[in-house]
């Protein structure tokens, strides 16, 4: 189990015993040889036939016979003690282990890289001991010790997540990327995919603002940053955002993680939530995808479109409206969830009949195009549900009827076929995610936290929908 040697004191029946059980026997058997000799050599002095030299000769003979058996005897139970020492060692630190590990497995925590460069998904990360800072690769109980282990410099270090070990500073075991917060959480990593200017990071950002302003409160939960470099990052978009100014083209080719941490009232174990931003470009062709190794281990998509890709919108509205001022994705959508799925296939070794045990929430950005909102707002989706009792039984059924109505009538009806094929579960929403489109007023999301509530609630039903 602690194959790799640590900078840390080996247990005394792993390690020093044995040298000292050697030690012990060899001495015994040196000094029993030596006094044997010691008589046999009074003997010879003496002549072996002489009253002297005989009571030598027997003396040599006893310490040889009887000295050895009391040796053997000695080695024995020296033997056993340590065996007892090591088997009781060994069940012990074998039983934490497997409880350390249920307590994860019951408890789902996970770990990820959040250098958009590695993505690495671990279960125990590297560890520093918080006295000399020496890096402890397996920080598991072993040889090493059951709960705790002491580090070379002294310092004891707890090894399971029952008593602490989540605590302790940690590194990725790939790359040693820095991690911050308690490690011992459960993740969820969400991916944002659209092509080039759908709004991925602007609804992010807004989905993100309004998970710590409002519905945090709301629902008693506490949700903060885990890195200090994130908040500062989404508190310089967030405040252009209020001031009217519209986030940078986002330019990394790996996914970058906004990572927050989410604990309920009197909950021990927190959940880090992972939502991740990439620039839309990458979308574009199939290799570019797989080395982002957070698709893998994803718990759920976003996936956003640009009403203004769809061409047979765009032509409808384009002499009523300025199209350009509303950022427009020049990527068909169609072909990006397409890219996406041929890639996932490929990374889940999966075929083309195969569905994703995975859940997508399609979000319709931009709502605030004149006339959307009559078509498939929330008010339309309420006439829809009443007008429709067979058809929908909730105001969910009715969004969906009504957004799949809008995709087919512009001729996007296979996306909405290729979703529903593909994923397990397919949801749609409307956003927008800054409000309008003039610059210099500030921007306010609307609709922008349910999907990721949705995609959160379908892998973790302790995130409820309704407060
Ligand atoms: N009117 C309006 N415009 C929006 C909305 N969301 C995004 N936009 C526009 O779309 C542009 C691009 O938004 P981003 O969030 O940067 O898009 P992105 O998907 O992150 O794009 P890449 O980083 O290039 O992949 C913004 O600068 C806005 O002009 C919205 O809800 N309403
Ligand atoms: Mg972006
Ligand atoms: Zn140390
Ligand atoms: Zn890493």
């Amino acid at each position: 189990m602690a194959s790799i040697p640590q900078p840390a004191k080996v247990s005394y029946f792993f390690g020093k015993g044995y040298r000292d059980l050697g030690n012990t026997i060899k001495g015994a058997w040196v000094r029993n040889i030596g006094f044997a000799s010691d008589e046999l050599s009074k003997a010879a002095d003496d002549g072996f036939i002489s009253w002297g030299g005989g009571i030598h000769l027997v003396a040599a003979i006893c310490i040889y016979v009887f000295g050895s058996m009391l040796t053997i005897f000695t080695s024995v139970l020296h033997i056993s003690i340590l065996l007892t020492f090591f088997c009781a060692i060994y069940l012990g630190f074998s039983i934490v282990w497997l409880i350390d590990r249920i307590y994860i497995f019951i408890n789902k925590i996970k770990n990820a890289c959040p250098n958009p460069n590695c993505q690495a998904s671990f279960l125990i990360p590297t560890y520093e001991c918080p006295q000399c800072h020496v890096m402890h690769t397996k920080l598991v109980p072993g040889k090493y010790g059951i709960l705790h282990r002491t580090c070379n410099c002294g310092c004891k270090i707890p090894t399971t997540f029952m008593n602490g070990r989540g605590d302790l500073q940690a590194y990725c075991p790939e790359c040693g990327f820095s991690l911050s917060g308690n490690t011992a959480s459960k993740q969820y990593a969400i991916p944002v995919i659209g092509g080039p200017s759908v709004g991925k990071t602007c609804y992010i950002n807004m989905a993100i603002e309004q998970m710590i302003s409002t519905v945090a409160p709301q629902k008693g939960w506490e949700v903060s940053f885990i890195s200090e470099d994130d908040e500062k990052a989404f508190k310089a978009t967030s405040s252009a955002l209020k001031k009217g100014v519209r986030p940078l083209k986002t330019e990394s080719d790996a996914l970058t993680a906004y990572q927050l941490m989410l604990t309920m009232p009197n909950e021990k174990i927190g959940r880090r939530i992972y939502v991740y931003d990439i620039a839309g470009e990458m979308f574009s062709s199939s290799g570019d995808i797989q080395r982002n190794n957070a698709y893998n281990y994803a718990d759920g998509f976003i996936f956003l479109i640009d009403p203004l890709s769809i061409a047979r919108y765009a032509m409808e509205v384009e002499d009523k409206i300025n199209i350009n001022s509303y950022g427009v994705s020049t990527k068909d959508f169609d072909e990006i969830l397409n890219i996406m799925l041929i890639n996932l296939e490929k990374m889940f070794g999966l075929s083309a009949k195969d569905v994703l045990k995975l859940n997508l929430a399609v979000v319709i950005n931009k709502m605030d195009i004149p006339g959307l909102e009559a078509l498939i707002g929330d008010d339309a989706a309420q006439a829809y549900l009443q007008a429709h009792p067979e058809e929908c039984k909730t105001f969910a059924d009715a969004k969906n009827a009504v957004c799949k109505n809008f995709l087919e009538t512009y001729e996007a009806g296979n996306f909405v076929r290729s979703a529903s094929s593909k994923f397990k579960q397919v949801r749609y929403f409307t956003s927008s995610a800054l409000g309008h489109n003039k610059e210099g007023v500030p921007y306010e999301g609307k609709n922008v936290i349910d999907p990721l509530l949705w995609i959160l609630n379908k892998v973790d039903g302790s995130i409820k929908l309704d407060s």
